[in-house]
């Protein structure tokens, strides 16, 4: 087993990070473009989502080849030569293995329209009337979760798109076919995988209705998902690999067995408890302002309880299916910097491995399209008709996906000021974000020592040379207030305090008197005395001021001011 726990991963749509042959589509030579730009923040992995050939229904989620390279990103030659790239820089790429469904277009699933036995076996067909699906499980982006065909007479499963179809894992060739896709990359040198919805392959035998659900409770974590991970990985030979499972609608105790280094699974594990804080009654489009007890409880039982477990997290807020943190948690007003900067301090000093999604790191924001023309995604768009047949009125069923659609995160990035930001030369495939201007691009944030961009810096250096970060264990503390965040990391003598306000507003936090005369480690802004007068003649605020006194008395509070941000060390720590 590698030891990867004082690397950072950083994601790649690829298809909005940068154009190099002006088609308006993101492509592989312009992530080579970018490599610089990489190794310059420090990341160490470079999850890159797929790329393969896919006639792009869901954006490549939909794979109909999974050992080439779709000619809308490049050639393989490109990607070879981004492997080399990359490494040349000290940077592993992690592919992005979608083996929960192939596209419809898959060979596979042709052939099993053609009649094939064989082929049909790979998929999950049963045999129905045509006006009565098998089960009444609901696709994950709307309506039936089965699909007829006339010409067999059969349903097929897919939670996801029609053009998704799942795959049987129960069969052994179909895991023997994707061992031998896991081997074809290892040997092109790919040392990463990222796992799509891994947690739910294992459907069960006899599959029926669920009257609670949608039918996730039945294939979510299912019947033989261990022992498939186990044998998956064993014989695939990727146990030296990095690899990362997003677990969709998971627990705490299967996460420990899929991350946990002695059951020889994943490295580590995405779960989204999280990010359904603001899910009004669970429900992703039924909107709700978030519920920041409930996401302080949730990080509480992820973090300690997979540390209990020996589990792995992976810690992330951004990903190409979520909003963009910034808009979601923070602000996007005069609070912008401060906010982005408290939100990845957060997360990233937690136990778990970071993952940066592009754009994240100079808090790019949300699309805020005025109109559903707009919007690309399948699931977006089958939502917005969900939506008005549910009986809201268009700027509703608007409002809501401006809230949650996942195009939020797929605009084009930022790279400067130009038209289409440095993207492109040409009209992109999803228009730039509306509040696009030249404060949240890169060429701007590189100037500037106090950006966004400079602050990820810090957070993955400090990683690097803090090992209490990477290593040491952590304990939450009562901070008495659903705004505010504590927690400490220790390893031996190494000790550190993170200290969050969530709040636009002035939040009141306590600190133990054993912090005394601790330096500040990092801090989301700068702080004057007078910024907490409450603090004036106590030492804590010596802290916060870094002015050099020491703290006498028993536990003091101190006011936080709105999204502040701030890191103590202990005198170990200092000498560093
Ligand atoms: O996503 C899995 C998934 O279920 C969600 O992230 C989903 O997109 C969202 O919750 C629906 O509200 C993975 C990929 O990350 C996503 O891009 C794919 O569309 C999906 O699997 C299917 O492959
Ligand atoms: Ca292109």
């Amino acid at each position: 087993m590698t030891d990867f726990s004082d690397k950072v991963v950083y994601q790649i749509y690829p298809k909005s990070f940068r154009d190099t042959n002006g088609d308006g589509f993101g492509d592989i030579p312009g992530i080579i473009e970018k490599l610089d730009y990489l190794q310059e923040l420090g990341v160490d992995y470079l999850w890159l989502t797929p790329f393969f050939p896919s006639p792009q229904r869901d954006n490549g989620y939909d794979v109909s080849d999974y050992r080439s390279v779709n000619p809308l990103f490049g050639t393989m030659e490109d990607l070879e030569a981004l492997i080399r790239e990359s490494r040349a820089r000290s940077m592993e790429l992690m592919l992005d293995m979608v083996f929960n469904h192939t596209s419809t277009e898959h060979e596979w699933f042709q052939r099993a329209l053609a009649g094939e036995e064989k082929y049909q076996h790979y998929y999950i067909f049963r045999e129905g009337a045509p006006d009565r699906a098998p089960t009444n499980w609901q696709s994950k982006f709307g309506g039936s979760a089965w699909e007829y065909v006339p010409g067999l007479k059969k349903w097929y499963l897919r939670l996801f798109d029609v053009t998704q179809a799942d795959l049987n894992w129960d069969n052994p060739e179909v895991r023997e076919e994707l061992k031998e896709i896991l081997r074809f990359w290892k040997d092109k040198g790919i040392r990463g995988f990222r796992f799509d919805v891994i947690n739910l392959v294992s459907k069960p035998a006899q599959m029926e209705d669920d009257f609670e659900g949608d039918g996730r409770r039945f294939y979510s974590d299912g019947p033989h998902i261990h022992e498939y991970l186990k044998e998956l990985v064993r014989d695939a030979r990727i146990g030296d690999c990095v690899t990362v499972g997003e677990m969709s609608s998971t627990s705490l105790s299967h996460c420990i067995r899929y991350s946990s280094p002695k059951e020889k699974e994943l490295s580590m594990c995405f779960n989204f408890h999280h990010l359904k804080v603001d899910y009004k009654d669970g429900d992703k489009w039924a909107l709700m302002a978030p519920d920041y007890r409930k996401l302080k409880e949730l990080f509480v039982k992820w973090q300690t309880g997979m540390q209990e477990g020996s589990g792995w997290n992976a810690l992330f807020w951004c990903n190409h299916d979520q909003p963009r943190i910034v808009s979601r948690m923070g602000d996007e007003g005069i609070y912008w910097k401060e906010s982005a900067k408290m939100l990845a301090g957060m997360i990233h000093l937690m136990r778990g491995t970071p993952y940066i999604y592009q754009g994240e790191e100079i808090g790019m924001q949300n699309a805020h399209y005025p109109s559903i023309d707009q919007y690309r995604d399948v699931e977006s768009l089958n939502y917005y008709e969900i939506l008005l047949e549910n009986g809201k009125t268009k700027e509703e069923a608007l409002a809501t996906l401006a809230a949650r659609s996942r195009d939020n995160s797929r605009t084009p990035m930022q790279w400067n000021k130009g038209a289409f930001g440095g993207f492109s030369e040409a009209e992109p495939w999803l228009p730039m974000a509306a509040g696009f201007r030249e404060a949240i691009t890169v060429e701007a944030q590189q100037k500037d020592g106090n950006s966004i961009l400079a602050f990820y810096k810090k957070l993955i250096t400090m990683r690097k040379q803090y090992p209490v970060i990477a290593k040491g264990t952590i304990a939450f503390l009562e901070t008495e207030n659903d705004m505010t965040l504590a927690y400490e990391r220790t390893l031996e003598d190494q000790k550190l305090i993170v200290l969050c306000n969530l709040d636009g507003k002035e939040q009141k936090i306590k600190i133990s008197p054993e912090w005394s005369s601790c330096p500040v480690i990092l801090q989301n802004g700068r702080r004057t005395e007078a910024d907490c007068p409450s603090c004036k003649d106590t030492d804590f605020g010596t802290f916060l001021t870094d002015t050099g006194r020491t703290l006498t008395s028993e536990e003091k509070t101190c006011t936080m001011k709105p999204y502040e941000f701030v890191v103590l060390g202990n005198r170990t720590l200092k000498q560093l």
